[in-house]
């Protein structure tokens, strides 16, 4: 019925192609008969479509999981604007390719070693008043304990900061609301500075922690001199968020693996038993970081390789750290724009518990304990401080919020939905099927402390049938919907691919100001005047024992210097500065067989350092289609034979 119809409308089309009907527009019953196209798929696509040279309303932020990036792109037409690169080099923007940026990288080395590659999970803007400013973007690394800031000024990574005492991290990064601290959360627990004790000695030996990353907004910089972390027991803590309004100054930490199991065979028990789930609950960990920082500031630390640690014990006798239990296998832990409560998902439970933080402050503020735990930190009871329980289906993981008050959306991983509730009248509204296996969800500002409202994205583990085809490895699928009505309305399908995107933040497009171009010879890495920026006319090659140094310019269309003679093993480092002040007239700089590629955007200075250890005569070119006369942007690297 279908194909004959699609046969009759070609036959249709080619009639009238023949016809008098040469020129005549097809109208838009006529594109929707062609395309089979619904009423409803028109609607969505005029709420998403973009004409040429518009803007869209909000920037998404998105981690690019093992691809070690970030993704970026605009709602709601889901284009792509941009790959961050953060912790994997990325030949395109020079990362990992200049000096300047290699120094970025080189700061993410643990232990003398460099992954140079990580896994993205949560990305956090920097806040003034629990609302997102737009100036900064801060991202974790899952694989090694490490966070990364970004400028949001130029869309680059500025620093990496690697976590002194954890082995892996997975609870950051998450900022407390005018970004005082940036949290990092520890996930498996390892034994505190990366050294070796024995399975046997676990619960002894092996530790969790919380870092608290001092953000100097002044200089763009996290101050590890001015951060601190707290020890907690080996429970594999997780997800993470910060208290604001009336729970500004404390903040939240989930963990599962209460029972602290840590794999059978080794240990000599039997490799099936419960593990990780033979226990109830879990723990929700409850730590004051306000009264933390005093404590640190005070000295009442312990270094561990250079960094304050407040020990565990410290810890307890300062009233710094409580734990509530939680439903079994929690993940996200997230707390209500007004900052009355924190709602939790557990994987094994249907419920999410919303947690009120009146009652758990009271409960705290009068020494009301149910127990302690193994380690001596007081435990609350649940029922207690709890406000609701609100069943929403299998598998609830992360939650976002709405502008409209009391309104909430979680992920449920396992029946592929979201739910749309009330989290103050523990009221379930609507639920809608998304495909599938989503995992966290983007709410435009949906975690500040006042969401925008109208879209809402869930993240998509797997996409299986909605793209066409390109092998095994299938592209994570992002859903755009559509929250401004009572009903939840799906618009749109995005393919993401660049690993698995876990968390994406999102921010109203007009907060950011990002640069046209850069003052003139700035080295973008740091900021700063590069040292080593000339104007045209006073380019020049420094020649000392064993070393050249090029200091040129690059604009349309030419390198100065377009030769360079060398010998055979000589230090050969480049400095190029492009002087083009309009916009988007970027220039790149390749060598064949010795260097990659650099990215010399208007103002920019970046700079390459090799050693010309292979005779012949090498051409450069600028990789970038910059003008008519582009390919004639070349010269010659001639090194010449000892
Ligand atoms: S995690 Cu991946 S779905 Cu790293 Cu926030 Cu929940
Ligand atoms: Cu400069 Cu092409």
């Amino acid at each position: 019925m279908k194909a004959l119809y699609r046969v009759s409308v070609a036959a249709g089309a080619l009639l009238c192609f023949a016809g008098t009907n040469l020129f005549a527009a097809e109208s838009l019953e006529d594109v929707m008969k062609r395309r089979n196209l619904s009423q409803k798929d028109v609607l969505a696509a005029a709420k998403t479509y973009v004409p040429t040279g518009g803007r869209d309303e909000f920037l998404v932020f998105s981690s690019g999981g093992q691809s070690g990036q970030v993704i970026v792109y605009s709602v709601p037409s889901m284009r792509i604007l941009k790959y961050i690169a953060v912790f994997t080099p990325e030949p395109w923007q020079g990362y990992g390719y200049d000096d300047e940026s290699k120094k970025v990288l080189a700061q993410g080395q643990i232990d003398g070693r460099n992954p140079n590659w990580g896994d993205t999970h949560h990305p956090g803007l920097s806040e003034t008043g629990g609302k997102p400013d737009g100036e900064f973007l801060f991202i974790n690394d899952k694989a090694n304990p490490r966070i990364a800031v970004i400028s949001l000024k130029d869309f680059e990574t500025r620093q990496i900061v690697t976590n002194p005492i954890m082995q892996s991290e997975h609870g950051g990064t998450f900022v407390t609301p005018n970004s005082e601290y940036v949290i990092e959360a520890a996930q498996y627990p390892g034994v505190l500075g990366r050294g070796y004790a024995p399975l046997s000695e676990f619960n002894e030996k092996f530790r969790g922690a919380i870092t608290y990353w001092k953000f100097d907004r002044e200089k763009g910089q996290i101050d590890t001199a001015k951060s601190f972390s707290i020890e907690l027991p080996p429970y594999t803590q997780d997800l993470s968020d910060a208290g604001k309004g009336p729970s500004d100054g404390w903040s939240f930490t989930n963990s599962f693996c209460a029972e602290r199991y840590v794999g059978g065979i080794e240990q000599g028990k039997p490799p099936f038993e419960a593990g990780c789930s033979a226990n109830d609950a879990d723990f929700l960990h409850v730590i004051n970081w306000k009264k933390a920082a005093e404590v640190a500031a005070a000295g009442k630390t312990t270094k561990i390789n250079g960094h304050d640690v407040i020990s565990l014990q410290t810890a307890i006798a300062e009233g710094l750290v409580y734990l509530i239990a939680e439903p079994k296998s929690p993940h996200g832990a997230d707390v209500t724009p007004d900052g009355k409560y924190i709602i939790v998902g557990g994987k094994l439970d249907t419920n999410v518990s919303v947690y009120s933080w009146e009652k758990i402050k009271a409960a705290v503020d009068a020494k009301q304990f149910a127990s302690k735990d193994a380690y001596g930190i007081p435990i609350l009871d649940m029922k207690q401080v709890l406000h609701k329980q609100v069943q929403l289906g299998l598998g609830p993981l992360h939650t976002q919020f709405d502008s409209k008050p009391c309104i909430a959306y979680t992920s449920l991983y396992v029946d592929s939905q979201i739910a749309k509730y009330d989290y103050c009248e523990g009221k379930v509204l609507d639920k809608l099927s998304v495909h599938y296996n989503i995992g966290h969800l983007t709410a435009m500002e949906g975690e500040s402390a006042a969401p925008a409202g109208k879209y809402l994205i869930a993240l998509n583990k797997l996409a299986i049938d909605r793209f066409n085809p390109v092998g095994p490895l299938h592209p994570q699928n992002h859903q755009l919907i559509d929250i401004s009505g009572d009903k939840m309305e799906l618009l749109y399908d995005m393919p993401v691919p660049l690993g698995e995107p876990h968390y994406a933040a999102a921010i109203s497009a007009d907060k950011l100001k990002p640069l046209v171009r850069y003052k003139y010879g700035t080295d973008s890495r740091t900021e700063r005047d590069s040292a080593f920026a000339v104007r045209p006319g006073s380019e020049k090659i420094v020649r000392e024992p064993g070393k050249v140094t090029v200091f040129g310019t690059v604009i349309r269309s030419h390198f100065t210097p377009e030769i360079v003679d060398v010998t055979e093993g000589d230090e050969v480092t480049f400095h190029w500065t492009n002087a083009e002040r309009a916009e988007d007239e970027t220039h790149g700089f390749a060598v064949s067989t010795y260097i990659g590629n650099l990215s010399l955007e208007p103002g920019k200075t970046a700079s390459v350092t090799f050693k010309a250890d292979r005779p012949g005569a090498f051409s450069y070119y600028c990789t970038e289609f910059c003008s008519a006369l582009h390919l004639e942007m070349e010269g010659y690297l001639m090194v010449k034979p000892k």
